[in-house]
C-alpha cells in the first residue's frame, strides 16, 4: 500500500474586522494538531485567510483591495511558511490573489514542506454576479471580484509525505461541475484537494431550495467526483456565522468508492484527518472507469462546443 496521511482542515468563522492574523494564528494551531496526528497535508478552506468578503459590495476595486495578498508568502502568511518547515507538513491554502498587473484571481497553492509552490489553480466557475443585485438578500460577487482562472484545470506529481502522488486543486464551486473533475481524471489525479465557502442559504431569491439539500449537493457532487475519477478528495468548509452569514461546514474527506472516510461535526476550526491509501485508485482506473477501454470521447462533443 501506499499511505499518505491527508487531513482537512476546516475553519470556523472569520469575521469581516478580523485581521490576517487572526486566521493565520489559529490556521498554524491547526497544523500543529495535523503533526501530532500524524497527517502529511493539510487541506485549509477558498480564501482562508479571510471573511468570505465576495458578500461585500465595494463600488470601487480599489477599496477591494485589502483583501487579496500581492505576495505568497507575505509577512502575514510566513508563519504558515515557517510552521510547515518546523512540522514537515504540506498545505494547501486558498486565497485572493493579485498580481503585479493589477488581475485579481481566486486562488489555491499547495506549498511543500521546504516551501515551495509546488502546485497553483485559479478557480474556473465562479459563481455569482458582478453588480449589486438588489433582488439578493446577501450578494455574492465573485465575478466582480475575480476573473476566470487562466490556468486550467493541472495536475502535477508532487512529493506528498513519503510518497508521490498525481494532485489536483480546484474551488468551491468547481466540484459541483463534473468537467472539471474529468479533466483531472484524465490527468490520473489520485488526490483533489478542495476548499470552499458555502451558505447554508440560498440567497438569490429566485425559488425556494430546502434547506436541507445544501450539504447533500455538496457530498454528492464531492462523492460523485471521486468515485468517478477513481480518486481521493479532500473538501475543506470555512464553518459558521461571519457577521450573521452562515456557512455550513461539513468538510469531508472521501476515497475512490465515493465512501466518506471523515467528516467534520462542528462549524468551528476541526480537524479531520484520514490514512488514504493511493493504490485505491489503481481498481476504478482498471475496471469500469478504465477511460482507454471505455470511454467514447466521439459522443462527448457537444462538451466541447460553446
Ligand atoms: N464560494 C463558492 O463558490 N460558493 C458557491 C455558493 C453558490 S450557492 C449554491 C458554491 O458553489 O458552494
Amino acid at each position: 500500500p501506499r499511505i499518505v496521511t491527508l487531513a482537512a482542515a476546516q475553519l470556523g468563522p472569520i469575521q469581516k474586522a478580523d485581521g490576517r492574523e487572526v486566521a493565520v494564528g489559529r490556521m498554524v494551531r491547526l497544523m500543529e494538531r495535523a503533526h501530532r496526528r500524524g497527517a502529511e497535508v493539510v487541506v485549509f478552506p477558498e480564501l482562508a485567510l479571510t471573511t468570505f468578503f465576495p458578500r461585500w459590495y465595494h463600488e470601487d476595486l480599489a477599496d477591494a483591495d485589502h483583501w487579496y495578498e500581492t505576495a505568497m508568502p507575505s509577512d502575514a502568511t510566513a508563519p504558515l511558511f515557517e510552521a510547515a518547515r518546523r512540522y514537515g507538513i504540506a498545505f494547501h491554502l486558498g486565497y485572493a490573489e493579485k498580481t503585479p498587473e493589477g488581475r485579481r484571481f481566486n486562488t489555491a497553492i499547495l506549498v511543500h514542506p521546504s516551501g515551495e509552490i509546488v502546485l497553483k489553480y485559479r478557480k474556473v466557475h465562479l459563481p455569482g454576479h458582478a453588480e449589486y443585485d438588489p433582488r439578493r438578500r446577501v450578494q455574492h460577487l465573485e465575478k466582480r471580484y475575480f476573473e476566470v482562472g487562466d490556468l486550467g484545470f493541472p495536475v502535477v506529481r508532487a512529493p506528498v509525505g513519503a510518497q508521490e502522488a498525481n494532485v489536483g486543486l480546484m474551488i468551491c464551486n468547481d466540484r459541483r461541475w463534473p468537467e472539471a473533475w474529468r479533466v483531472m481524471g484524465l490527468q490520473q489525479v489520485e488526490i483533489v484537494m478542495l476548499g470552499y465557502n458555502t451558505p447554508s442559504l440560498n440567497m438569490e431569491n429566485r425559488g425556494f431550495e430546502a434547506h436541507h439539500l445544501r450539504v447533500f449537493h455538496s457530498h454528492l457532487s464531492v462523492q460523485a467526483g471521486a468515485y468517478q475519477n477513481a480518486c481521493f478528495a479532500v473538501a475543506t468548509a470555512k464553518a459558521g456565522t461571519e457577521d450573521g452569514h452562515e456557512l455550513f461546514g461539513h468538510s469531508i474527506i472521501v476515497n475512490p468508492q465515493g465512501e466518506i472516510m471523515a467528516q467534520a461535526t462542528s462549524w468551528d476550526d476541526e480537524l479531520i484527518v484520514a490514512d488514504c491509501d493511493l493504490d485505491m485508485c489503481a481498481l476504478g482506473r482498471s475496471t469500469i472507469f478504465d477511460f482507454a477501454r471505455h470511454r467514447r470521447p466521439e459522443a462527448y462533443r457537444r462538451i466541447v462546443e460553446q
